[in-house]
């Protein structure tokens, strides 16, 4: 159970996610926004190491997982920039209904696109070259193409930058490190629409890790 009395203190985070987590990104991103920086230290993870707590921390043993000043462990993304949200008053959420609900909504599809492209990604890692299957790299390329196709129609809005647009400038991030799809061929929209992001958002660039 979650006591927010006690997680509602500042100071002391630690932030569990690895320099090339698409989805730690997005908290590190918010967290330079929010000139919280100071409050955190941040500790690689490994989900694939049984040693490492973060599968204590969290049973999913994925990053990002921020643990508070009392101990109590946030989990995932979404949760993490709604603490962050809270704790900044307001400045990464909407609060009127229609606007909240679209911004969730450009979150969940710029994280299930940011997942398609892991997964087509893990299905080479996690199999052997005779056992990885196409129609499943298919599937999730169609779920890749489908949400940068809506995202160019209809991209996040830029004043301010909030939750969809700190998300699917991670997932684009994540598609020019990992090239699972060539976006920028096709989506010349995002192009443009990422550069604008840049542009206002010094911390992108700041989160860029190596290749
Ligand atoms: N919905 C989660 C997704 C987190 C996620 O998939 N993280 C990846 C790294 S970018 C991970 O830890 N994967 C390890 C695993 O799936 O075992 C979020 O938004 O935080």
């Amino acid at each position: 159970v979650i006591s927010m009395d006690k997680s509602a203190r500042n100071d002391g985070w630690t932030l569990r996610a690895t320099d090339t987590s698409p989805f730690g990104r997005k908290i590190r991103i918010a967290l330079q926004m929010l000139g919280f920086d100071d409050r955190v230290t941040r500790v690689p993870a490994s989900p694939v190491d049984p040693d490492d707590p973060l599968r204590i921390d969290n049973p999913l043993a994925k990053m990002p997982c921020l643990i508070l000043a009392d101990g109590e462990a946030l989990f995932d993304s979404p949760v993490i920039l709604e603490f962050l949200d809270m704790e900044s008053a307001g400045r990464l959420v909407p609060t009127a209904a229609g606007a909240r609900l679209a911004a969730l909504r450009e979150q969940a599809l710029a994280d299930g696109l940011t997942d398609a492209a892991v997964l087509m990604g893990s299905e080479r890692m996690f199999h052997p070259e005779e056992h990885v299957s196409p129609r499943w790299i298919g599937h999730q390329r169609g779920k890749v193409e489908r949400a940068l196709a809506a995202f160019e129609k209809a991209p996040p809005a830029l004043d301010p930058v909030q939750i969809g647009a700190i998300s699917l400038a991670c997932a684009l991030g994540y598609l020019d490190w990992r090239k699972p799809v060539d976006w920028r061929a096709d989506f010349p929209g995002l192009v443009d629409w990422l550069d604008r992001f840049r542009a206002v958002v010094a911390a992108y660039d700041a989160t860029r890790h190596a290749d």
